[in-house]
């Protein structure tokens, strides 16, 4: 019998998932629902947005309204039915292939933007759904389809572009820390802004399989053994920094900034016909 905030969002004659044994993304889905549940979200007034990728097959099993968009454009979707409906709850889960290479110049602008929604980027390290090729999130030197001697290319920290950009919450979890996941979904959703969270998330099939991790429980003592608390980073450590790294509670959120534009507009425009009608 599952958990009642479980059978509250979630489509529960959809499950089992078509995720493999052991991927985190199960793990995940749990911890962001548990999230709306903690927010007492009306699932009705919220929008669950992806792209595509094996994390983007959440809307299928997330009982709000959903919406499975084309890959890399998840954010700019989201944007749209942001600015309709500013009273709905949008919240995006993207892949990191998604999110950083198809998807990157997206997300770039909307963390300037500042429109008040939560970003979710399931990273597991390469592209999952099309089999393992390594995506701009995969470290230097892992193995990939496409990297078979060792990927060349340095990986890059999307929570401090997210940061550099202008979100105005950046946060990063892990999936073996999935209590920490569900507090920052908390926070990013009723956060008033544009808020992106990165959890590390564990593709066994394709990355932990090609990099000989070893079991899917493997991956979730790797990412807890190389976890380091924001509080306890003193820069000298190498591994993955988790927790919450930025919050600007002052800075305007989009939507309110474009209705003052539309009422300015508005405003020109009635000035303009009183000075023509005489
Ligand atoms: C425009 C476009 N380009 C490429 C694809 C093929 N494609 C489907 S899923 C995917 C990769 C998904 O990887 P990622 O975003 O990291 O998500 P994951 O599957 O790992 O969760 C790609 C390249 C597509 N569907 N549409
Ligand atoms: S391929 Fe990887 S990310 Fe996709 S469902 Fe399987 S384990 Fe999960």
């Amino acid at each position: 019998m599952p958990e009642a905030f479980l059978e509250k969002y979630l489509r529960v004659e959809n499950l089992p998932t078509i995720w493999c044994s052991g991927c985190g993304l199960g793990t995940d889905m749990r911890s962001i629902v548990k999230a709306f549940e903690q927010c007492e979200l009306d699932a009705d007034k919220t929008v669950l947005v992806s792209g595509i990728g094996c994390s983007s097959r959440m809307p299928s099993y997330v009982d709000t309204n959903c919406v499975h968009t084309t890959h890399g454009r998840a954010l700019a979707f989201a944007t749209g039915i942001k600015l309709a409906r500013p009273d709905l709850t949008v919240v995006v889960v993207m892949g990191d292939g998604d999110a950083s290479a198809i998807g990157g110049n997206h997300l770039i602008h909307a963390c300037r933007r500042n429109l008040d929604m939560t970003a979710i980027v399931l990273n597991n390290s390469n592209y999952g759904m099309t089999s393992g090729q390594y995506s701009p999130l995969t470290p230097h030197g892992s193995i990939g389809t496409t990297a078979p001697y060792g990927n060349a290319e340095q990986s890059f920290d999307l929570c401090k572009l997210a940061q550099a950009c202008g979100a105005t919450y950046v946060a990063r979890s892990t999936t073996f820390h999935f209590e920490m996941i569900t507090k920052q979904v908390v926070k990013a959703i009723k956060h008033k802004g544009f808020s992106f969270i990165e959890v590390i998330s564990q593709c066994p099939t394709y990355f932990g399989r090609f990099n000989l991790i070893g079991t899917p429980a493997d991956m979730l003592i790797d990412q807890k053994e190389h976890s380091i608390r924001i509080e306890r980073d003193d820069g000298t450590q190498q591994g993955i920094v988790i927790g919450e790294f930025h919050e600007d509670t002052e800075l305007p959120e989009y939507c309110e900034v474009y209705d003052g534009v539309i009422a300015k507009a508005k405003e020109a425009k009635a000035a303009k016909e009183a000075a023509k009608a005489g």
